[in-house]
């Protein structure tokens, strides 16, 4: 099997690893901004798709099946974002003789829409959150919209039906503010998705964000996995993933895995997709959606279950049986977490921060695992996403995972651009998070407490050299001005002027 990895970045290296082991070759795929980057260097072969805009490259099904063709692949891995939840895409893949490394392009549609999606949980007998059951489209009338949220109940929740991680959704905490969320919805709705629909849901106060992976083959099988916690998150953008939850008995986890398994059973699902749960605090669980891919957070699964499950995904793909222990998916070995390390300025309000990576020295040693998309030397571009690495410490116990986390973030360095290392370090000694007391509502809340506070720190020895330097400078300066070197944003007296608002460790 040769394999087309339909994707860039940290994934993309992460299934040529796979492919690689299981002695499958790979084909990269690049824009004009990827020329020479890391993931095509890992391929076996490479071939240009088009422009640097998304849109014009890795968003082309067209140039993606022709580069297919070309270099003779005969699968097509889509990784995650881009294309790999688009039906179209993968239909289009099987269409023209190629294995698409995922799910049928009926369960990715059926998915895709969020109604659909808990209907057919609900028919499991999956609980969903109380909500309407059919989108409400553009037709209905401000009466139906005004009822049918009288039916919910407030507070509650207007969602985009072809949405997901947040786009397009929001709060209403009572009848008053309904039409003016349905219409603001609509419009984000139909600017990101193309598709205006909305629904209701009941809000839950404070959830916590569960979400269970699963494997499926093509003979029936179909295997949950020990959950993942993900609720930290800024914005709808998970920073820090980790698994198992603390707030998971093994009880729990038995009743989460096997709700997961009979709504995957009912939409005819096959290779390797999430189901993601709302936990409440009384630890009723509901539905919430299933993504149909490969997630950014899966090696916290691999390293706590000791299973590939990429090279999963590609033998799932041939069509083998799964053949793993389910005693072994579902009990949990030791403790394991992810940081995403991206370039944004954290000490910015987490503001992108692309451009030239002059050095990066990844953290390692042992429990430790770094998954990234680039290497010292290359650019991080404004066209896609920023993530660059994502470094995932395992240990026999949570304490230990974070305390092994701590090490890894001190290890870690990349200079010339700005990434989110420094807030990690603050939030790996942070109580709250280091006791496990968070929701899904718990990082928006704690960064508007800090009102922009840097995260960034320097330590007593750096201080002082600053102050000695700075000390130096304005002596200088009162004797004859300022010397060349020392002037501008980078002169120890202005980064002293700055010192007050940084933090000593
Ligand atoms: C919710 C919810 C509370 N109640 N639905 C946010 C993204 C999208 N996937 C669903 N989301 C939520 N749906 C009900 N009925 C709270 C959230 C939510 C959230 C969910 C997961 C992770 C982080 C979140 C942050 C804010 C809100």
């Amino acid at each position: 099997m040769k394999v087309l990895i339909a994707n860039r970045g940290e994934i993309a290296v992460r299934v040529a690893r796979a492919c690689r082991e299981m002695g499958l070759r790979t084909v990269a795929v690049y824009s004009d901004a990827d020329r020479g980057a890391r993931h095509v260097r890992d391929a076996d072969q490479a071939v240009h798709i088009g422009p640097s805009a998304a849109s014009e490259s890795y968003l082309r099904i067209d140039r993606l099946l022709d580069a297919a063709r070309a270099s003779g692949a005969d699968a097509v891995h889509p990784g995650y974002g881009f294309l790999a939840e688009n039906a179209a895409f993968a239909r289009a893949c099987r269409d023209a003789g190629l294995i698409f490394i995922g799910p049928s392009a009926d369960a990715i549609e059926s998915m895709g829409s969020k109604t659909r999606a808990r209907a057919i949980a609900r028919r499991a007998g999956v609980p969903v959150v109380p909500g309407t059951d059919d989108p409400l489209d553009a037709a209905a009338s401000e009466g139906e919209i005004r009822a049918a949220a009288e039916r919910v109940g407030y507070p509650l929740l207007v969602k985009a039906v072809a949405g997901g991680g947040g786009k397009g959704m929001r709060a209403v905490d009572e009848g008053g503010g309904i039409l003016d969320a349905v219409r603001v919805a609509r419009s984000e709705a139909g600017s990101s998705f193309g598709n205006t629909a909305v629904y209701f849901e009941r809000r839950l106060q404070r959830p916590r964000h569960i979400e269970i992976q699963l494997l499926a083959d093509h003979h029936g099988t179909i295997l949950a996995f020990v959950e993942r916690e993900c609720s930290i998150q800024r914005r709808h953008q998970k920073l820090v993933e980790e698994s198992p939850s603390l707030a998971v008995t093994p009880e729990l986890r038995q009743r989460i895995a096997s709700a997961a398994v009979k709504a995957a059973r009912s939409a005819g699902y096959t290779n390797a997709g999430t189901i993601e749960f709302l936990l409440d605090e009384d630890g009723s669980f509901y539905f919430l959606e299933m993504n149909t891919r490969l997630q950014v957070e899966h090696p916290v699964t691999e390293l706590v279950t000791r299973v590939d499950l990429v090279h999963w995904q590609l033998r799932l793909a041939r069509g083998e049986r799964l053949s793993i222990d389910p005693d072994r998916a579902i009990t949990p070995h030791g403790h394991a977490i992810e940081c995403r390390i991206i370039a944004e300025d954290p000490d910015q309000g987490f503001l992108p921060s692309p451009g030239l990576v002059r050095a990066l020295r990844a953290a390692s040693g042992p429990g430790v695992r770094n998954d990234a998309g680039l290497v010292g030397g290359e650019v991080v571009p404004v066209f896609y996403d920023s993530l660059i690495a994502k470094l995932i410490a395992w240990a026999e116990s949570r304490p230990d995972a974070i305390a092994r986390m701590q090490r890894a973030l001190r290890e870690y360095d990349v200079i010339g651009i700005k990434t989110t290392i420094p807030f990690f370090q603050w939030l790996m000694r942070e109580p709250d998070y280091i006791d496990g007391r968070f929701d899904t509502t718990y990082l928006d809340r704690v960064l508007a407490d800090r009102r922009g506070a840097p995260f960034t720190t320097i330590s007593e020895t750096e201080a002082l050299h600053l102050t000695i330097a700075a000390g130096l400078d304005a002596w200088w300066r009162a004797h004859g001005g300022v010397a060349p070197d020392q002037a501008g944003p980078q002169s120890a007296w202005t980064r002293v002027a700055r010192l007050d608002a940084l933090r000593v460790r």
